[in-house]
């Protein structure tokens, strides 16, 4: 399953949770009761983000926090801090964090990518236009603006020393977005991964779910939109969800993993993601290989004429299986060779003639399967000169055939 990590705001004024957490003691307990709810990752901020929030100084930001990070990680939790501050990220390392969040993507604080490249840490960039997160929200494409800020933001942490293992991204839900931009962004978050580390979303509670509501409901009844949300984020290729409440977003992530451990790996439809490259952090879907109207002359058919003269039969194929290395590997090796395939189907085709176009669908099915890689094979079979006394377009026979038997 993908990291969730648990928000701990310990603020005054965050926008969902500002006030409750601002005791050591309360955010303590907090955090034990969100790693008991499932989460992997603690991420502890000690100054709002909200619009209007006050700013405050890093002393007061780390006297917030630090106390609260030093128990945590003496209690063994991974602790990622919330901060755009580079000594505030310094002194969270120092007490234990292993994780530096910071919103700006390294640009608030001109020391921060090199404090970060300082120590042994990961650092979260985040696209942004700046801390407040109402600033300027203008896009040509809002997919590939964040992804080009990303990479830009990526190639100045690689160049302050931080290694691209350390580095996670954040298309940065709510900041400098409106509505539209952030669902444009959930559905297009598959062209923000493959960047190189893995992808983090924070949905959580923020006003674009509002959307979903009715009107004058608050932030804290978001917590089923952002395991929606989460969950879509998981299936766009997400490797970490950041949430207020733990609960609801495990639960969601776990029905997702039920699912798919259900599913029959080659059997899922190919716009599932289905498998996170943990070198290159990239996305791959599991290819189909396709090859339609392949045309062979066959004497199949229950009529004597049919026997005798023969006739066109046009071949689709559709074939699934362990293909997905080939996109990461360029090699023909790691697929099933397309040409090899379209000669085996018209060997079929003009091979021992059969009475039913269902049995030589079959065969051709057959054939495809000995292909080592292929697992599932559609195949179907058009007839379209079939001896029919009426005007007609085409007569076709489909069947799916797998490894160990017809589907
Ligand atoms: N959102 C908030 C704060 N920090 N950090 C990351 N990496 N991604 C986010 O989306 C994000 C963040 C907004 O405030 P909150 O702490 O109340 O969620």
């Amino acid at each position: 399953m993908i990291e969730v990590w648990g928000i701990l705001n310990v603020t005054p004024d965050s926008f969902s949770d500002g006030g409750l957490f601002t005791d050591a003691g309360a955010a303590i307990a907090h955090a034990r009761r969100m790693r008991a709810q499932g989460a992997d990752v603690i991420d502890i901020g000690g100054e709002s983000t909200r619009p209007g929030a006050t700013p405050i100084t890093p002393a007061e930001e780390q006297a917030r926090i630090l106390p609260v990070i030093t128990e945590l990680a003496r209690e063994g939790m991974r602790i990622s801090v919330d901060t755009v501050h580079a000594v505030t990220a310094q002194a969270a390392v120092a007490a234990g964090a292993e994780i530096v969040n910071d919103v700006t993507g390294g640009q608030h604080d001109p020391d921060m990518l090199a404090a970060v490249a300082a120590t042994e840490a990961k650092v979260v960039l985040m696209h942004s236009r700046g801390i407040d997160v109402l600033a300027d929200i203008a896009y040509d494409d809002v997919v590939q603006d964040v992804r080009a800020h990303l990479v830009e933001r990526r190639d100045a942490a690689l160049a302050a020393g931080i290694p691209l293992e350390r580095i996670i991204f954040d298309p940065g839900f709510g900041f400098s977005k409106g509505a539209d931009d952030n669902w444009r962004l959930l559905a297009g978050l598959g062209q923000i991964t493959g960047l190189g580390g893995p992808v983090l979303v924070g949905t959580s509670r923020k006003r674009f779910l509002g959307d979903l509501l009715p009107e004058g409901a608050n932030a804290s009844e978001r917590d089923a939109a952002t395991a929606a949300t989460s969950l879509l984020a998981a299936q766009h290729g997400a490797a970490a969800v950041r949430v207020h409440d733990v609960t609801s977003t495990v639960a969601a992530l776990r029905a997702l993993e039920r699912t798919n451990g259900a599913i029959d790996e080659t059997r899922r439809p190919t716009h599932w993601i289905t498998r996170l490259d943990d070198a290159g952090g990239s996305i791959t879907t599991s290819p189909t290989v396709r090859v339609d109207g392949i045309r062979a002359r066959g004497y199949h058919g229950v009529l004597s004429e049919e026997r005798r003269d023969g006739q066109e039969f046009v071949v689709d194929v559709e074939l699934r299986g362990k293909l997905a290395n080939a996109a990461h590997t360029d090699d023909l090796e790691h697929t099933v060779n397309y040409a090899a395939v379209a000669e085996s189907v018209v060997r079929v085709v003009e091979g021992d003639p059969v009475d039913l176009i269902e049995t030589l669908a079959r065969r051709i099915g057959d054939a495809c399967l000995e292909f080592p890689l292929v697992e599932h094979a559609s195949v179907t079979v058009h007839k379209p000169s079939a001896p029919i006394p009426v005007p007609f377009g085409d007569v076709t026979v489909s069947i799916d055939v797998s490894r160990g038997g017809t589907a």
